[in-house]
């Protein structure tokens, strides 16, 4: 069985980062091993969360994986709390990196133009750094803003999206992926380019006008679940951003109308389905 590691916060109650990547991660048949780097009482859209860091804990509870043997075929990040964990998070790649593991990177950060809560410009300049490590990143347009120095636009063009992409490309990942790349109306989509050779693709599927947390999470962790199982990348994000609409679809039909999270549990078994097609 393929084992991930991801490394993000725990937010007890709001369904993202680590509450969507353990459950949907293990759903497609992974081990999903987590390194929580925070516990939050809620995610960050709530006021008045509390949080708890574990910076201190990272180093030790790799070292004791490391000592038992144990290894890891990807290593997926996402919302990281602060500049130390970031350069803890270098180090632990350091530890288990072999040629076989790939790097998978969601610098969460920002979103619809804007820095999240905790962060600033300076955070955004080293999360790049974190990125030039990986195999793939998957930022979305706002992140990959701030991590370039590129003006964030609302409505913009593919010489843009592609502007975009070259500046990634240099940062050093393998695999550049810009997400919520919407370039026709009602559309969006993932836009990646390889570094090596610069061939780019492009997959659009229907834009659904509602925006939930923890979409850019269940994104994340369906493509790397899928991949490290040897799904091409591109078969892999292109599911995994048909299967992130579908359940926003679902989610939009609960009469209890959820603001926090999406209804991703609703939503599994149809992600089975794809998987296996
Ligand atoms: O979904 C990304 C995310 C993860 N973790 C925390 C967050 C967010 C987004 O805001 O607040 C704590």
């Amino acid at each position: 069985m393929k084992k991930i590691l991801t490394i993000q916060d725990i937010s007890c109650f709001g369904k993202c980062s680590t509450t969507i990547a353990l459950p949907v991660i293990s759903a497609m048949g992974v081990e999903t091993v987590i390194l929580p780097t925070a516990v939050l009482s809620t995610h960050t859209m709530f006021k008045n969360f509390t949080v708890k860091d574990l910076t201190d804990q990272l180093l030790p509870i790799a070292e004791h994986w490391k000592s038992e043997g144990i290894t890891f075929d990807a290593i997926y990040t996402g919302y990281l709390g602060s500049a130390e964990e970031i350069e803890i998070v270098k180090q632990i790649f350091r530890m288990f990196k072999t040629e076989d593991t790939m790097i998978f990177i969601d610098p969460v950060m920002a979103d619809n133009g804007k820095l999240y809560p905790a962060f600033d410009e300076a955070y955004a300049a080293l999360n790049a750094g974190l990125c030039a490590e990986a195999d793939i990143i998957v930022p979305n347009i706002t992140e990959a803003c701030f991590m370039t120095g590129t003006e964030y636009k609302e409505v913009y063009d593919e010489a843009y999206v592609l502007d975009l992409l070259h500046k990634l490309a240099a940062l050093g990942a393998k695999t550049v992926v810009l997400t919520g790349v919407s370039l026709s109306a009602g559309k969006t989509g993932v836009y990646g380019m390889y570094t090596e050779t610069g061939r780019t693709f492009y997959y659009q599927n229907d834009r659904i006008d509602a925006s939930y947390h923890g979409t850019g999470d269940l994104f994340s962790s369906v493509a790397v679940g899928a991949a490290v199982q040897g799904m091409p990348l591109e078969k892999a994000l292109q599911i995994a951003a048909d299967y992130t609409a579908k359940t926003i679809e679902v989610t939009l039909e609960n009469p209890d109308k959820p603001w926090y999270g999406v209804d991703f549990e609703a939503t599994l078994p149809e992600l089975m389905q794809m998987v296996k097609a």
